[in-house]
């Protein structure tokens, strides 16, 4: 049906260059009629420009189908969102191969604009929920970004997703800055930022609650800094890693000056039991508020989502996981048990560093378990550790 209404209409580009200075090209976006190819079309000529330019979607409200923007491109590039795009609301017309926005293979890339991505997923997440169907989780993501090099992502918001909102795969040296996320608790899978195999990454000041994870860091992340980002509702901030074979290690995840308002999970650290041998290690977690948090501090390596193994519990996950510090972490747990470290039996935790920690429930101290660890502590520690 879109391209049916595409190519009833003629397809319009002005370019304006000055010296010195971006060019810029505007998207000739319409209402009611998908945005999609025009804005490749935009991101083509974009692409092969040799000097750097700036491809602006006008303020109003657009559908858009499924678009790849793809590089190499000749000089950087910038793509400005001053309107809303959103996805078709019905799930049926959409390739699920692909994602909502494709960005990938760029050296320099931008996108700004304070635009909003609207994913419609309302529709979906009734018929995408894994405990009831098995047909579950294979919808588009909503945003995905694979393979950047030296880019920014700067000021957009990204709602109702259909599935994770901002997909991070590959690349070195990415930034997002003043990223709003936003879909219901009870939506399921639309995880905030989702990061894997990707170097340098850097999550800031960004407001994030969803129905899943907020920021979830996969297999070979590394050096990861996530700082005052404020989450809720949803899973909290979560490293996974040892599901399939041949993972690469998670190396270097700091957290700081973060908040979790009524999340699942604060500061998580999962692991499957009978898993594949993996790594995670340098991670750092500090100053962090916890309002009215399930599990504020949790190491799970006997993560089972959904009991479908069941039978594996008995063989411990194979993931090691090594110095991980938690300083200044204080406020609510909405259970009694605030600091739960539960690590694997043939590969214990090592080097867990704990300090100045204040985790009340209901106003009381809360508790602590631990097994397969000996965390050392300092400073005050309330819950007291292991007793
Ligand atoms: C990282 O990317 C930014 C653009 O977002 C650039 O300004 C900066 O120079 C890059 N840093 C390095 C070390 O290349
Ligand atoms: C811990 O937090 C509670 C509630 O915020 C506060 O009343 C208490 O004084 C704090 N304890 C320490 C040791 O800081
Ligand atoms: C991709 C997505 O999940 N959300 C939007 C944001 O995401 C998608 C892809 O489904 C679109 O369909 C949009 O719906």
């Amino acid at each position: 049906m879109w391209s049916k209404l595409l190519c009833a209409l003629p397809f319009v580009l002005f370019l304006v260059a000055y010296p010195g200075e971006s060019a810029e090209i505007n998207v000739a976006a319409k209402p009611n009629v998908d945005v999609a190819s025009e804005l490749l079309n935009a991101w083509k000529e974009g692409c092969a420009a040799t000097t750097a330019s700036t491809i602006v979607i006008p303020k109003g409200t657009y559908l858009m189908t499924q678009v790849v923007l793809a590089g190499p491109c000749k000089a950087p590039i910038e793509l400005q969102i001053l309107g809303t795009l959103e996805a078709p609301a019905d799930d049926k017309t959409l390739d699920t191969s692909k994602e909502w926005l494709t960005v990938q293979y760029v050296d320099g890339f931008t996108l700004t604009g304070g635009g909003i991505f609207d994913g419609q997923g309302t529709a979906t997440w009734e018929h995408n929920d894994c405990k009831k169907t098995k047909s579950c989780n294979l919808l588009p993501n909503n945003l995905s970004f694979n393979f950047l090099t030296n880019s920014l992502i700067r000021n957009i918001v990204s709602l109702d997703s259909k599935l994770f909102h901002v997909h991070v795969l590959g690349g070195k040296n990415i930034t997002f800055d003043h990223l709003a996320i936003k879909a219901p608790g009870t939506s399921h899978y639309t995880d905030g930022i989702h990061v894997a195999k990707v170097t340098d990454v850097t999550i800031m000041n960004s407001v994030i609650g969803t129905g899943d994870d907020c920021i979830s860091v996969g297999d070979g992340t590394q050096n990861l800094v996530v700082k005052g980002v404020v989450c809720g509702p949803g899973h909290g901030i979560s490293i996974n890693v040892g599901k399939s074979p041949g993972e690469e290690p998670v190396k270097g995840v700091h957290v700081q000056d973060c908040k979790f308002i009524g999340t699942d999970n604060g500061l998580r650290i999962i692991t499957w039991p009978n898993s594949h041998p993996g790594e995670i290690s340098d991670v750092h977690y500090e100053h962090i508020e916890m309002e009215d948090v399930d599990n504020p501090i949790l190491i799970d390596q006997e993560y089972c989502p959904h009991r479908k193994c069941p039978k594996d519990k008995e063989k411990p996950s194979q993931v090691k996981i090594s110095k991980v510090s938690y300083k200044k972490i204080s406020g609510a747990s909405g259970t009694d048990v605030a600091v739960s470290f539960t690590c694997s039996s043939a590969v214990p935790c090592e080097g867990v560093e704990v300090s100045d920690i204040n985790l009340t429930f209901n106003g009381a101290p809360a508790k602590s378990i631990c097994s397969n660890i000996k965390p050392v502590s300092s400073g005050k520690i309330v819950p007291p550790l292991c007793t």
